[in-house]
């Protein structure tokens, strides 16, 4: 594995702008910060189902309709029969969406130990720089998930494309777990040609103190505007369970948040463990559900579990 630079940027806090979490604690410093995470206190809530659900969409699936990939495919990137499913239960909304599991020692998927889904192809969900996108999904963890210390189980992705010249990178954006925390870890670099010098890595915390006493389900919307160059760039996420009323504002960040890159990024979600290509960890197996994986131009159209 690669060695990258980290660095932490901490905005200051006291943010004026509408919903400004102003410092999300962030991961590499163990979640001190937790206390701070998402700044709910001073960022209105959004009552569920309540925006306008109007306006296009780039991307809808629910699992229980046929996909809308508006000219793009899915590329299944599992290698083992249990790698993919959709059985009845696993929804957040309707029957169905997507189980992903991942166990030790299955055959690498991709060149990874990985069970994901991705978007490929001709999609309009495509990102490239300076595109305002609102993305909605929802996420299941289990009951008894094995707390993994540091180590990420990364569970939603925007993945850049290296150039000709250019080596793999990093995804732009990450939704990863690490121990009882959703964290986003954030990879840009204005150079055209990346390598793990030049890049700059950011983590945020999400959520902390997840319950897995039982399977939960988390419903999040993200509002990204693309841009590897240091103006311009914008993170923002809203976070809440699946049995709350009103979603948190749990990041706001300013800044760059993608390589500078001739072909546009894609979204995959599943299950994908890069420490396994190095050798065990504390778990043995993985197993998530995502449902309700929405890309649009605004929050109300992209919200998971909502009635349509
Ligand atoms: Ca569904
Ligand atoms: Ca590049």
């Amino acid at each position: 594995m690669r060695t990258k630079a980290i660095l932490v940027m901490v905005l200051a806090s006291g943010c004026t702008s509408v919903g400004g979490d102003g410092g999300s604690g962030s991961s590499a410093d163990g979640g001190a910060n937790a206390s701070d995470a998402g700044g709910a206190d001073a960022a209105p809530a959004v009552t569920a189902c309540s925006e306008p659900q109007d306006g296009p969409l780039a991307l809808e699936i629910t699992y229980d309709a046929p996909a809308d990939l508006t000219g793009g495919t899915l590329e299944l990137q599992g290698s083992e029969t249990w790698s993919l499913t959709e059985p009845d239960g696993s929804g957040r909304l309707g029957a169905r969406g997507v189980r992903s599991e991942l166990r030790y020692g299955d055959t690498e998927a991709y060149g990874g130990a990985r069970a994901e889904t991705a978007v490929v192809g001709e999609s309009t969900s495509r990102y490239a720089t300076g595109d305002s996108s609102f993305y909605g999904f929802s996420l299941w963890l289990p009951a008894g998930w094995v707390d993994d210390g540091d180590v990420e189980d990364i569970l939603f992705e925007w993945h850049d494309i290296s150039d000709a010249d250019e080596a793999g990178k990093a995804p732009n954006l990450v939704v990863a777990v690490q121990r009882d925390e959703l964290v986003a870890r954030i990879t840009s670099d204005a150079n055209a040609i990346s390598t793990p010098e030049t890049e700059l890595v950011e983590r945020r915390l999400l959520v902390d103190g997840l319950d897995t006493t039982q399977g939960t389900w988390h419903d999040f919307v993200f509002h990204v505007v693309w841009s590897y160059e240091a103006q311009g760039g914008l993170v923002e996420a809203w976070s809440k369970r699946a049995d709350e009323t009103e979603y948190r504002k749990v990041l706001e960040k300013t800044g760059p948040n993608q390589h500078n890159d001739d072909a546009a990024g894609y979204i995959k979600w599943g299950i994908n463990k890069p420490a396994w290509l190095d050798g065990p960890t504390a778990p043995t197996v993985r197993v998530v559900m995502h449902d309700e994986i929405r890309v649009g131009e605004s929050f109300g159209a992209v919200e998971p579990g909502c009635v349509r």
